[in-house]
């Protein structure tokens, strides 16, 4: 099959409108939801008016069906305007994506309807206070009772936790069989026994709403369970090895809108009598950030195919992930250098794009544990 680079008319057409909604609805608000550390619910309300919201959610389920490259393609333009903000769809993404690897029809019709028919997000509880990286160590318990889980237990780090309709909550039937005692189970907003707490003082994503969530008796019906009992680590890998991808093309647009904020202010600010542009050495450094953009994004467009022709990919995510969110953080780290003092102002926006992106080397696997997912897969081979 031979490579073929070009987008169809469609991937065009959302790149577009994505870009649009970006500069429109998100890059001028963005600083002040950073600072008052507010979820903006009117560029969620308006991401599905236009149908970028839960837009992976087949047709059938109220969605667009959209395939990861249309997911990337969208993500690297929402990043742009603001990391922060994009994370609240690419979390819901990420809890939507274990309800379309294990879910059945009759709970994808319960669940995803429910977050496509208005503007609504899900969300997905993974790490705990005492674990993250470890996630097979995970301590929150589920008793099975009759028809239902009695779950018990604390969930931290939490993107969309305390506005989501639905999280997929992962907890053990049976902490010492580690992952095999792993379920993935849908817990509704206001089941009794779930509450959700904001976690306040984040350095960055600051428009994004992380919490943590408390499950005390939390009755859950047995009908939503995903997959069977002890499938629910697995269900967490599958998810991740694919939702790391969009984490790399936020990172993507992220290192754009850093090297556009700083060619422009290098064309415009002078020393020694010239702009700085014409100097090499904030040259070589708006260079230096082009190749990386470049050569991330064609990292993760090819992870991307990767998923949508059904290959294996748990590798080339993680690839994405670590690479973009590295290059990223570095491009936003000389996007400051190149404004001197400015840039270490929030008057100036690229000191938001550096504390925006840290997250990303964080959350979804820290970027130690995709060289641990790289390492194996190499120790595999040979
Ligand atoms: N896809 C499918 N199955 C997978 C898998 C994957 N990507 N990775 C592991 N598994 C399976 C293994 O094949 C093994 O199955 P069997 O028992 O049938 O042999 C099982 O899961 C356990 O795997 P393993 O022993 O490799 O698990 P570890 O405890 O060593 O953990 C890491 C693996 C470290 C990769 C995992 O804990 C991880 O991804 N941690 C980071 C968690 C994370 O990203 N958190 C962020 C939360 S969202 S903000």
């Amino acid at each position: 099959m031979p490579v073929d680079f070009s987008l169809t008319e469609e991937q065009k057409e959302l790149q577009k409108l994505a870009r649009r909604f970006a500069r429109e609805q998100i890059a001028p608000i963005a600083a002040e939801y950073d600072a008052r550390e507010e979820v903006p619910w009117g560029v969620v309300e308006k991401l599905h008016e236009v149908g970028l919201l839960n837009a992976i959610v087949p047709e059938e389920y109220g969605g667009m069906g959209l395939g990861m490259l249309e997911e990337v393609i969208i993500g690297e333009e929402l990043a742009w305007g603001c990391m922060g903000i994009y994370t609240i769809p690419m979390a819901s993404d990420l809890g939507i994506t274990p309800l379309l690897l294990a879910g059945t029809h009759e709970q994808k019709e319960r669940f995803l309807r429910k977050i496509t028919q208005k503007p609504a997000l899900a969300a997905f509880a993974l790490s705990e206070p005492g674990n993250g990286s470890d996630a097979a160590a995970l301590r929150t318990r589920a008793v099975r009772q009759g028809d239902h889980y009695v779950l018990n237990g604390t969930k931290t780090w939490i993107s969309n936790g305390g506005e989501a309709e639905w999280v997929v909550v992962f907890a053990t039937v049976n902490p010492e069989a580690r992952h095999k005692g792993v379920i993935a189970i849908v817990v509704e907003k206001g089941t009794p026994g779930f509450t959700a707490h904001k976690l306040h003082g984040k350095m960055g994503q600051r428009a994004s709403g992380t919490y943590e969530l408390v499950f005390e008796d939390c009755r859950v019906p047995v009908e939503n369970l995903l997959g069977q009992e002890g499938d629910g680590f697995k269900i967490a890998m599958r998810t991740l090895d694919k939702t790391r991808i969009p984490v790399a093309a936020g990172s993507v647009g992220v290192a754009r809108r850093a090297l556009e904020e700083a060619a422009r202010y290098a064309k415009e600010r002078e020393a020694f009598g010239r702009p700085i542009a014409e100097f090499q050495a904030i040259q070589f450094k708006l260079a230096e950030m082009l190749m990386g953009i470049e050569t991330a994004r064609a990292y993760t467009y090819y992870a991307a195919w990767l998923v949508d022709t059904a290959q294996p990919h748990a590798h080339a995510a993680a690839i994405a992930k670590a690479y973009a969110s590295e290059m990223a953080f570095a491009a936003a780290n000389q996007a400051i250098q190149i404004h001197g003092g400015y840039g270490y102002m929030r008057e100036y926006p690229v000191e938001k794009l550096l504390r925006d992106v840290k997250l990303n080397q964080i959350y979804e696997g820290t970027n130690e544990i995709q060289r641990l997912i790289i390492a194996r897969h190499i120790l595999g081979q040979f």
